[in-house]
């Protein structure tokens, strides 16, 4: 594990970025956070960013702790970078270089490298450029260095330019390859969701609760699939649960608040398994606007605050090229058991959804105010969260006909519950009788039970 420090800044008070957020943007690598500065700027911005007081505690700390990596919670001028790396005796890695870092390593697939590898050449580029200016300012008349400088500016930037065209083809030769393999997935029979939303919300929390419910060894399970799990990315698990048919969930990297906009294609890139599916579940954090009307004793959604961020989640998962509407989207309003108000000393039960408008392109065709379901869930009641997959997935089998099953009592056949989604068991002396919706791609093989329409 790497030891780092965190640098935090506020100004009259109010933080840069959220400190939180930024912790858990960093479980992505192997960091040991072991100490966080925080400063509350006053001026301008300076040279070095932050006050020369603060500079120097820093300075003396990263000394005497042997630590030589700072990351900040915010973004630097090229300059400020160089010099406050050089202050430090340190790297120093400013918000935008992390997230890039982040992508980097959330890029699955090649498109999403080569997007990442764009973004990442543009960062330098304009780096560059800030690098110049700065050079031009401070070394003024000096002729020689300036000189100097602009020299090495320049190689630099027939470099760069040069590596921004090849990743440019590399891009392009990505993209067109993908056109080729773009419908392997469709032949996995099971159906597919996603679960997005903002770092932090419990999306990979969700998933595991769902893991930890599915049966089977983990290899066990996957044997079936095999084949066809080789072309699905690696965030991509199979639950196989005992009340519900199998399907597939992937796990998407989070967005993240105030991603500067040059990134935004990098980060779609990164997300586009999304597009893949058939369902998304569009995940938030309840504290963030479930509220609770004290006169009434009642929870109701403060929609203001949400409204931004639904605003921007509609706005990234269509660039994926999954199509939002009505029927493929859920939004679960996740941490619903941190949202703790209490009535002498009782806490409402807070209800299973709340209904709220939201005026939206993706959810309406007319351009009306839309209604947007949200279902409050939490991981520590797993069965919120299984009854909202249970409806989707019987929408996936909306169309497919209720049948009646006869297995044999002699034969174990928990088989079938993999593929099919049960609505009713009954048994006679002979036969367990089943009435259930069977995935389409696995009628064939069920047709050797007796079957009747229901
Ligand atoms: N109390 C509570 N904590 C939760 C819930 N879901 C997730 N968490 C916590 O929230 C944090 C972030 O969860 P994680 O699944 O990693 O979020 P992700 O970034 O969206 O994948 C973790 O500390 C979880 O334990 C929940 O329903 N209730
Ligand atoms: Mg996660």
């Amino acid at each position: 594990m790497k030891r780092v420090i965190i640098l935090d800044a506020s100004r009259q008070g109010k933080p840069f970025n959220d400190h939180k957020e930024f912790l858990r943007l960093l479980e992505s690598f192997d960091y040991e956070v072991v100490k966080t500065f925080r400063q509350n700027l006053t001026g301008v911005d300076k040279g070095i960013f932050l006050g020369q007081g603060k500079c120097d505690e820093i300075r003396h700390y990263l000394e005497a702790s042997e630590i030589d990596l700072v990351l900040c919670n915010f973004d630097l001028t090229a300059m400020q970078e160089k010099n406050l790396s050089e202050f430090f005796k340190a790297e120093v890695m400013d918000r935008t270089r992390v997230i890039l870092m982040i992508f980097a390593k959330n890029a699955n697939s090649k498109i999403a490298r080569a997007q990442v590898k764009l973004a990442m050449l543009n960062f330098e580029r304009t780096r560059l450029v800030n690098k110049h200016a700065a050079y031009s300012q401070v070394m003024g008349g000096a002729f020689q260095s300036k000189g100097k400088g602009e020299k090495q500016i320049n190689l630099d930037r027939r470099f760069l330019k040069r590596e921004i065209e090849k990743a440019k083809k590399e891009l392009l030769t990505a993209k067109k390859e993908r056109q080729v393999n773009r419908h392997k997935r469709n032949d996995l029979g099971l159906p597919v969701i996603a679960i997005a939303g903002y770092t932090n919300v419990g999306k990979t929390s969700i998933i595991n609760e769902l893991l930890k419910r599915s049966k089977g060894t983990k290899s066990d399970v996957l044997d079936a699939y095999d084949q066809y799990f080789r072309t699905l990315s690696t965030a991509t698990r199979l639950i196989s649960l005992n009340v519900l048919p199998d399907f597939f969930v992937i796990d998407t990297v989070g967005f993240v608040a105030n991603l500067p906009r040059f990134l935004l294609d990098s980060f779609v890139a990164t997300l586009e398994e999304i597009k893949e599916a058939d369902y998304v579940f569009v995940v938030f954090d309840a504290r963030e606007f479930v509220a609770i009307d004290v006169a009434n004793q009642e929870y109701y959604p403060d929609f203001e605050t949400l409204n931004e961020r639904l605003k921007v989640t509609f706005d990234v998962i269509a660039r994926t090229g999954f199509t939002i509407n009505a029927e493929n989207t859920f939004f679960l309003a996740n941490k619903i058991d941190r949202v703790n108000i209490y009535f002498n000393g009782q806490r409402p039960l807070p209800p299973p959804v709340m209904k709220m408008f939201f005026e939206d392109e993706y959810l309406s065709e007319t351009g009306d105010k839309k209604e947007v379901v949200m279902h409050l869930v939490s991981k520590k009641q797993p069965d919120s969260i299984l009854s909202i997959i249970q409806e989707c997935l019987s929408r996936y089998l909306k169309d497919e006909p209720l049948l009646k099953y006869y297995f044999p009592k002699t034969e174990y056949t928990p088989y079938y519950q993999k593929y099919s989604l049960i609505f009713k068991s009954e048994q006679d002396e002979n036969y367990n009788l089943v009435t259930m919706k069977v995935y389409q791609r696995h009628l064939l093989e069920m047709a050797k039970y007796r079957y009747f329409d229901a």
